[in-house]
């Protein structure tokens, strides 16, 4: 079949490109003239792991192209970003947006598949759009015979990093306006997915969407809470964690610096929003990992505040390991916030980074790399678990006042009571 994928973001563009790997000729839509430039000449706007070589491929055989306009197809993808607004109001109008786009170059026998993380119901509001634009295609679940067309909601669970493999590895629900279309999506994803494809209905993966992301904030909220707890207690934290998983029913997840990313911190806020009342655990898991930036912050003045004008390194601005986003990530928003309070006295060691985001600007704070923070900067703060962080030996920090709010360094003597350490050094 021909494929159109509305949306060539960090879903869209590696689904176009995995669909047109498998032989479909595919036309990947987005309102972005640069994006669309960029990709027909071969390249990619965004970093992800042996992307650039397949998008490359797939371009110069000429399976993917890239336009500025919906173009007829057999199957229609939407990948667009659903956000939220500051008071947590999930908005859906790009989709809506894009389903009026593609209503527009609709045939009987179409299929169109919604991918992007929807409160419960969008599949049907979005299926209600469309018959309004299109009464003269009969449209799954509002006639009783046979549909001309199919609708679908199938969420992507792949984790960045690793998308690719995971795109074509990871299981996925299938939920169908009516069986009949989720059978119809199902023949689809055969096509380049690995992983078992689950059928049910569009509600149902609308919801398992949001729960997958609001299970994990849940359980880092918990780490994060023992954190802080721990802290107060004077326990290293990854210790009693470590012991409490060798009991075969527990699975404690890691603290942190607070939770980033596009999609643990904002998918639980779709499901507070479809039911206020009845959400206390979720709404409080929210606040408990929003929350830990600010204990963060505060652990972390009381420390530079103990050892006036000594520089300070801030290990990581990306919101997780080994990768190149900043963007909602709990780092960068601490590592500005002391970079304002302390001035030039904070450096920033980012091996991601070629420059210091815009939000640095005027404060002082300068990019350094390890070598320079080990040589000069008797304060280290850990933000981000990369890698290359975790592989320099103790005997380069051993005597350095340390704030590890990631862990990496287990075997730094008193990691977390930072305090206790600046007492006995100063
Ligand atoms: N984090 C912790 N402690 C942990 C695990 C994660 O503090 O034990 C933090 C990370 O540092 C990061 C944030 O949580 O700041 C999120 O990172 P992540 O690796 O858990 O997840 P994402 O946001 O990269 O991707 C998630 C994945 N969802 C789940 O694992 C349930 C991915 O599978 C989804 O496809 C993706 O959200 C999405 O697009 O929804």
């Amino acid at each position: 079949p021909s494929v159109c994928v509305l949306g060539l973001g960090y879903i869209g563009l590696p689904t176009a490109a995995v669909i047109a790997r498998s032989g479909c000729p595919v036309v990947g839509v987005d309102v972005t003239e640069h994006v669309v430039d960029t990709i027909n000449s071969g390249k990619i706007h965004i970093e992800e792991v042996d992307l650039d070589g397949l998008v490359q491929g797939v371009v110069a055989r000429g399976t993917l192209r890239a336009s500025l306009h919906v173009e007829p197809a057999d199957v229609f993808v939407i990948a667009v970003p659903t956000p939220f607004g500051d008071n947590h109001v999930p908005d859906t109008s790009y989709v809506m947006d894009a389903a009026t786009n593609v209503a527009a170059a609709l045939k009987a026998g179409d299929t169109i598949i919604l991918e992007s993380t929807s409160p419960v119901g969008t599949t049907e509001k979005m299926r209600d759009l469309i018959a309004k634009l299109r009464p003269d295609l009969k449209i799954p679940g509002i006639v009783d015979e046979i549909p001309d067309i199919s609708i679908a909601y199938c969420p992507e669970r792949v984790l960045p990093g690793k998308i690719l493999e995971e795109l074509i590895q990871n299981d996925r629900s299938i939920g169908g306006i009516t069986p009949r279309c989720a059978r119809k999506a199902l023949g689809f994803y055969r096509r380049f997915v690995r992983g078992e494809l689950v059928t049910t209905t569009a509600r149902a993966a609308e919801m398992t969407k949001l729960v997958e992301n609001s299970y994990r904030d849940v359980n880092i909220a918990f780490a994060n809470e023992l954190s802080i707890v721990a802290d107060q207690m004077d326990l290293d934290v990854w210790e009693v964690i470590r012991l409490a998983n060798r009991h075969p029913r527990v699975n404690i997840l890691q603290p942190g610096p607070g939770v980033g990313g596009h999609c643990i911190a904002v998918d639980p806020w779709f499901i507070i929003h479809s039911a206020p009342d009845h959400t206390p655990l979720i709404r409080i898991a929210r606040e408990v990992n929003d929350g830990k930036i600010d204990h963060v912050l505060e652990r972390a003045s009381q420390m530079i505040d103990e050892l006036p004008h000594r520089s300070v390194a801030c290990f990581g601005l990306a919101f997780k390991a080994n990768i190149d986003d900043f963007r909602e990530s709990p780092a960068l928003k601490i590592a500005v916030k002391l970079a304002r309070r302390y001035g030039s006295r904070i450096k920033i060691v980012e091996p991601y980074a070629s420059e210091l985001p815009a939000a640095f600007e005027d404060t002082g704070a300068e990019l350094i790399d390890i070598d320079q923070a080990l040589e000069t900067c008797p304060i280290m703060i850990t933000l981000t678990d990369h890698d290359v962080f975790k592989s320099i030996p103790l005997e380069e920090r051993a005597n350095k006042v340390v704030y590890d709010t990631r862990g990496i360094w287990p075997d730094q003597p008193d990691n977390l009571q930072a305090i206790e350490v600046v007492r006995l050094a100063s």
